[in-house]
């Protein structure tokens, strides 16, 4: 199979919700041939009238890296299809096998072209929030490999984003908790993202830049997991809740 079959066929995944096997050691991809997929597969969105919205990192907590078995930092894009509102009622029929994970999020305030250090990055980012993202792999019994994992779009599905804050508060050991219903099912210190979650945004600035994209003015950035990710059921309320940052919500039917 070629690159442009692959995306295809994962597009499809995504959009019928119907698993399909991996193909990485199959077709002997490679790191690069899986992000070339990825952007691929995001082509095919962006020509269905999708609009780029931001980036997500994945793997930047050991919790999740030793959840899934993969060990390398990862980046995936996130369009407006991917967006859900605060409280909204999720029908989980159009996804897989949906798995919540707790996150912060950041908003870009000017275009990053270059690798930022920590230090510069209040001239680039305007406001951070608590937000949840969904992920839901497209491959069978969500097993995969690092290459396959990133052809996939690094699982991404579906974020939603509390209200934003100034970037004011030091979030480099903020207690972070995952609540089903009203139950906590998960907490770690946002120290578990690369120690200080303003890091993925370090990291991705780096990855960008090397593959030619910029981070536009207005686009968000999803920093990881700081916990491990948690199937969604029917009729849940699935919380994150920041210390110092609020929480945000979505319902599930
Ligand atoms: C890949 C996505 C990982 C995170 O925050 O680490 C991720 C997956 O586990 O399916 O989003």
């Amino acid at each position: 199979m070629n690159k442009q079959e692959i995306a295809y066929i994962l597009d499809q995944a995504a959009s019928t919700a119907k698993p399909v096997e991996q193909m990485a050691a199959k077709n002997k991809l490679s790191l690069d041939d899986a992000y070339q997929i990825q952007r691929e597969s995001i082509a095919l969105r962006v020509q269905r009238g999708e609009v780029i919205t931001g980036f997500k990192l994945g793997f930047t907590s050991k919790a999740k890296m030793e959840q899934m078995g993969v060990h390398d930092l990862i980046w995936g894009i996130l369009t407006n299809e991917m967006e859900l509102q605060q409280n909204e009622t999720i029908n989980l029929n159009r996804w897989i096998h949906p798995r919540v994970e707790p996150e912060i999020a950041f908003r870009v305030s000017k275009d990053i072209n270059r690798q930022l250090t920590l230090e510069e990055l209040p001239q680039f980012l305007n406001a951070m929030a608590p937000a949840l993202e969904v992920i839901d792999s497209r491959y069978k019994n969500f097993k995969f490999s690092l290459e396959d994992v990133v052809a996939d779009n690094c699982s991404s599905t579906g974020y939603v984003i509390g209200n934003w804050l100034p970037l004011s508060t030091d979030i480099s050991n903020l207690k972070m908790d995952l609540v089903i219903n009203d139950e906590i099912v998960d907490s770690a210190s946002s120290a578990a993202i690369l120690e200080n979650p303003l890091q993925s945004v370090v990291e991705l600035s780096r990855l960008a830049s090397e593959a030619g994209l910029i981070i536009k003015k207005g686009q968000i950035i999803l920093a990881g997991a700081a916990t491990a990710a948690h199937f969604l059921k029917e009729n849940q309320v699935a919380t994150g809740q920041v210390e110092k940052l609020g929480s945000v919500r979505f319902k599930t039917v």
